[in-house]
Parts: structure tokens; sequence; C-alpha cells
């Protein structure tokens, strides 16, 4: 049993060869044009590239880096010979350079990141290597060896931090709040200045939150979620839990379905097809355009899962005091644990999509209700 366990993941047989050097990639070619995704592990990267191989005929090559443990969960079910992993690492300048010139993409799309806007504190030069430096590698690399190639960088909402209105759109300053902010936004400079400078396909999206099946569970959309199903099942079978704990509840943040967010992002590098106005490339926010807070996303979850609960706090004057509780028992479900205050932290972000929606022809199909039942759902599934 054990020996299964060391040589499978997720029921397929591991073979760290199956992820190639450049040098093998190369013999990989088949002619079609090329499509390099990073950040495959991820959930965006991995969703991309379910929709590519959906929707295009293009040969898709994955970047990865090396871990220890392997954490191919989000790609595991993909079985195409189109797709290949590709050894990648957004630090290395030299296998960027190499991956570029060698494979020459029609699209890299780069959606690696060190994407956890908490962990930027701790790690604010790592992140603004990993978010930023890359991103000028990755556009000189192009702009030597694959000057067609249309790039699309993942720029995000906090670039807009401590917002000036609301709701957001592309003429917002940027104003960050964050070392992962400051990464976001300085990248998005680095895009601008190279599609001016050289003429080359470069777009960003300022894409707002975003969540799903496939999310990182630090996020608090998924950490809810996975802590609802947990004590959902807790209750049920009458076995102690541990509360969940939760920083800043009262943040307001625009959460849409990651899955929306990939056709929109596949628009913004396929502009003319879409745009009858089409003359310049343009940056777009995709957003949904709602705005909740990350205690309505805790309420939702856990009506979802049956439970009935409510804020409480006996001390208003002192916030950390604030709890959720079940209704029927009394019991405490969810509480502030400050250790999850963020240094810096942006209150509000509320996107405006209209140019997304109206040159672009994107719209979202999921609405925050959904959303949230179908990770809380998913989570019950999972713990089942
Ligand atoms: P995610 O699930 O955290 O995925 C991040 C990916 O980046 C993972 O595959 C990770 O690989 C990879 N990565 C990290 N450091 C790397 C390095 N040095 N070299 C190569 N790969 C590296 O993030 P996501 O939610 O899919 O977000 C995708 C992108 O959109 C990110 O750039 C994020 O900052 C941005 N964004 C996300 C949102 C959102 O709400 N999801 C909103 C706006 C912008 P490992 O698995 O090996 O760690
Ligand atoms: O889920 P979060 O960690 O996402 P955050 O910071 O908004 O960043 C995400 O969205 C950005 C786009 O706007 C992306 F660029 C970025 O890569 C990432 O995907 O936190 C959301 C809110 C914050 O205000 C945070 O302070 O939830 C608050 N929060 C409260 N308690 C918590 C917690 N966040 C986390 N992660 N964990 C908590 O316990």
């Amino acid at each position: 049993m054990s020996q299964n366990l060391k040589e499978t993941y997720h029921g397929k047989k591991i073979d760290n060869a199956n992820i190639l050097n450049v040098d093998a990639a190369i013999k990989k070619l088949n002619g079609s044009p090329v499509v390099i995704v990073t950040g495959v592990t991820g959930q965006d990267g991995s969703l991309m590239v379910d929709y590519l191989l959906k929707n295009t005929n293009y040969q898709i090559f994955g970047g990865v880096r090396r871990l220890s443990v392997f954490n191919h969960k989000n790609i595991n079910h993909i079985n195409d010979e189109r797709f290949s992993l590709v050894n990648f690492d957004l630090t290395d300048s030299h296998t960027i350079s190499r991956i570029v010139e060698k494979l020459k993409p029609s699209y890299f799309i780069n959606f690696a990141a060190q994407s956890f806007v908490g962990s930027s504190w701790d790690f604010p030069r790592q992140t603004f290597e990993t978010n930023c430096l890359s991103v000028l590698d990755i556009l000189e690399s192009i702009r030597l060896y694959a000057n067609s190639c249309r790039v699309y960088q993942a720029g995000s909402s906090e670039e807009f931090g401590n917002v000036s209105y609301t709701p957001q759109d592309e003429n917002h300053p940027l104003k960050p709040r964050s070392p992962y902010g400051a990464s976001k936004s300085s990248a998005r400079q680095l895009i601008k200045v190279y599609r001016d400078s050289y003429n080359m396909y470069a777009v960003q999206g300022w894409l707002f939150n975003h969540e799903g099946t496939r999310r990182g569970e630090e996020f608090v959309s998924r950490k809810i979620s996975k802590n609802i199903a947990i004590i959902q099942k807790a209750i049920k079978e009458n076995l102690e839990f541990k509360t969940l704990k939760l920083g800043n509840i009262h943040a307001k943040r625009d959460w849409s379905d990651a899955e929306d967010f990939i056709d929109g992002v596949w628009r913004m590098l396929n502009q003319e097809k879409y745009n009858k106005n089409f003359k310049e490339i343009k940056d777009y926010v995709l957003s949904s355009g709602e705005l909740h807070t990350v205690s309505e996303f805790v309420e939702e979850g856990f009506k979802i899962a049956g439970i009935n609960g409510r804020w409480i706090n006996n001390t208003p004057e002192i916030p950390e005091n604030e709890k959720f509780i079940e209704e029927k028992t009394n019991k405490v479900l969810v509480e502030i644990d400050p250790k999850f205050y963020r240094p810096a932290e942006v209150d509000l972000l509320l996107g405006d999509s209209k140019s997304a929606q109206e040159e672009l022809g994107w719209k979202k199909t999921t609405g925050f209700k959904d959303l949230v039942k179908k990770m809380v759902e998913n989570d019950i599934l999972e713990i089942k």
C-alpha cells in the first residue's frame, strides 16, 4: 500500500521524466502553433489548458517548476498528446529565454506567480522577483526570439489597492497596498512599455478575485468552503471540531467563477476577432460587478451546508470578539484570529467590466451564490 502511494498520485503513475527539458520539448513539436502556459499546477493555468485543448488545435506546453512534493492534482486529469509539461521557473531567466528561443511560441500566457497577497509581506523580494522581474525576462526573450508572439500577463485588481472610486475600471490609478500589488502593477507598466516601444502584442488583464474548486486552500473562499465541509461532517457525526479562524471578515470583494475568466483572457489575446473597432491592443478589467464581505461568504456557505448560524459580538468595542455561532446549539463555528490581519488591507474591490463586455463580447455566467454553492458542495463531496 505504502509502495503504491509513493508511486502513484491521484491514481496516475508519477514519472518525473514526463517533465521535459527544453531540448526534449523541441523534439515534441508537431508543426502546430505553440502556446506556453505557465502556472499550470495552479487554478488558472490548469483551467486555461483545459480551455485550449477544448477550443483550439494548438500544441500546449505547461511550465512547471521543480518541487520535492508532487503537486499535479489540477492537471492530473489531462491525457492529450497536444499537452506536455516543460521545466520552467520564473526566477531562471536562462530557461525563460531558451524556451522562447527554441519553442517559438505563438502565445505566452503567464499565470505563474507568488499569488498569495498575505505572504508577500513575508517574502517581498521573492514576490517582486517572481511577479515582476520575470515579466521583464519574458518580454525581453519574446522581443529577441519570437517577436510576433502574443503575451498575456496575469494582472490583478490588487493593483488598484487603496481605491479612489468605485467600481474600478481600466482608468483607475494603480495604488497598490502590498508588495504583491506593487509587483503586479510594476509588471503592468512593463507590459505597456514593451507594447508601446516595440509594437508587441503584450496585454494584461486586471482580474478581480476568481475562485472555484481548484482554488488554493489558503485563499479565503476555499479556506471557508473547506472548513465548512469539515465542520458539517463533524456536526453530523457528533464529533469535536476546530473552529474556523479568519482575519478581516469585513473586507469586501468582487468574487467570480475562475472558469468565466479564462474565456475573457483568451478574448484579450485575440482582440481583433471580437472588437469591430479594433485599432489598438488594450488591457481589460474582468469582474462580476457583485460586492460581498468575507462574513457574507461565511453565512452563505454555512446556509448551503444546511447549518443555520449568526454573527454575535457581546463586546462590540473589541472587533476580535466577533463569532459566528450555530443557531440551534450556540456552538462557535467561526472566530477571529488577528494573526490573519494584514499589515495593510485592501478594504474594498469592485470591478467595472463594461469594456470587456462591450468590446470583447465577454460575459460572466456564474453569480456569487452559485459560486459559493459550487465550492461548498465540492468540498463536502471531497471530504466524504
Ligand atoms: P495559483 O493557483 O496560486 O497558481 C500559481 C502558479 O504559479 C502555480 O502553478 C505555481 O506553481 C506557479 N509558480 C509560483 N512560483 C513559480 C516560479 N518561481 N516558477 C514557476 N512557477 C511558479 O494562482 P491562480 O489563482 O491560478 O492565479 C493565476 C495568476 O493570476 C497569478 O499570477 C495570480 O497572481 C493572478 N491573479 C489571480 C487572481 C485570482 O483571484 N485567482 C486574481 C488576479 C490575479 P507551484 O504549484 O509549483 O507552486
Ligand atoms: O482570499 P484572499 O487571500 O485574496 P486577496 O488578498 O483578495 O487576493 C486574491 O485576489 C487578488 C485579486 O484581487 C489576486 F491578485 C491574488 O492573487 C489573490 O488571488 O483574501 C481576500 C480577503 C482579504 O481582504 C483578506 O484580508 O479576505 C480577507 N481575509 C479574512 N480572513 C482572509 C482571511 N484572507 C485569507 N487568505 N485568510 C483569512 O483567514
